[in-house]
């Protein structure tokens, strides 16, 4: 039962949103490439987001307070149709949230994990966030009762995707759009800083949450449903069976309590904040 799961993060009171759990069964999105895009500055005002990426429902009080962390490098594409399909979703959830893209300078190799971490840090110095989603902009959530909320235990969103043909393809995955408090966050220290390139950093917060004792719970997979943008497979990092090998002698030492970077530039954007960064 989804609602049992759910860790609320305001009490219930009189005129608290309905969380409605349609039961409604996957159906295939037709491409969401092919859907027409809106101009943001347009589509902020029809949908009433604040600078920023911002929105709260107005006619009841919002049970769920949602950071939306995006790392971002290059695809500009992909970002303007996540942004396009993401919004009028979350609504429908009527969640109190805003949408942060932090976006690597291009100097070094990308680094998914510390992005998340600098998210995470920038977004509580806007907000006092209770529940962070850290996710990729090419998966977008084709079920309405996949919340975007967080759960009692840590949760792996995106555990249905079409480019699996909806499997789970190893239990361990804690890939492409996760949930958790910032309790369950501070608990394991964040991800950790240093997998630069493709690939593995995911695993490691697997097993960091392991080794603190957070069980990883899943919607079922047609509630966990995502159409996966098409881009090109970015090459492997060769040093990332390395790191995962010595993972465990850096949880308390990497993360969130060492995080060094430098905020470049940042803007209130019509359907985001966006924030440029070294790493
Ligand atoms: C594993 C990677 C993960 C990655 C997962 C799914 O092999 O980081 O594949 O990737 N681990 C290592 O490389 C050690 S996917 O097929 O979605 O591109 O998330």
């Amino acid at each position: 039962n989804i609602h049992d799961e759910l860790e609320k993060s305001y009490d219930p009171r009189d005129n608290s949103c309905v969380i409605s759990i349609t039961g409604r069964k996957f159906s295939e999105l037709s491409y969401p490439e092919e859907h027409p895009r809106e101009d943001p500055v347009a589509m902020a005002r029809r949908l009433g987001i604040l600078p920023g990426g911002q929105w709260r429902p107005l006619n009841c009080h919002p049970l769920f307070n949602v950071a939306i962390i995006l790392p971002f490098r290059n695809r500009h594409a992909q970002l303007s149709i996540f942004m396009n399909y993401i919004h009028p979703f979350l609504q429908s959830q009527n969640l109190d949230y805003r949408i942060f893209v932090i976006e690597q300078s291009p100097i070094r190799e990308f680094n998914r994990a510390k992005l998340f971490n600098v998210g995470y840090k920038e977004a509580t110095k806007v907000n006092d966030f209770h529940c962070f989603i850290f996710q990729d902009i090419d998966l977008i959530p084709q079920n309405p009762d996949n919340i975007y909320a967080c759960t009692k235990m840590p949760r792996h969103m995106s555990s249905s995707v079409n480019t699996f043909r909806y499997n789970l393809p190893y239990t361990g995955l804690f890939g492409g759009a996760i949930a958790l408090t910032r309790r369950q966050f501070e608990w394991v220290n964040g991800f950790s800083n240093v997998f630069y390139g493709w690939g593995g950093e995911d695993d490691d917060f697997y097993s960091r949450l392991q080794s603190r004792g957070l069980q990883v719970i899943r919607f079922g997979p047609d509630i966990a449903q995502y159409y996966m943008l098409t881009h090109k497979k970015e090459p492997p990092s060769s040093a990332r069976f390395e790191r995962l090998e010595n993972s465990a002698r850096r949880y308390d030492s990497d993360g969130l309590n060492n995080l060094d970077y430098k905020v470049l530039d940042h803007q209130l954007r019509p359907l985001y904040s966006w924030i440029l960064v070294d790493v």
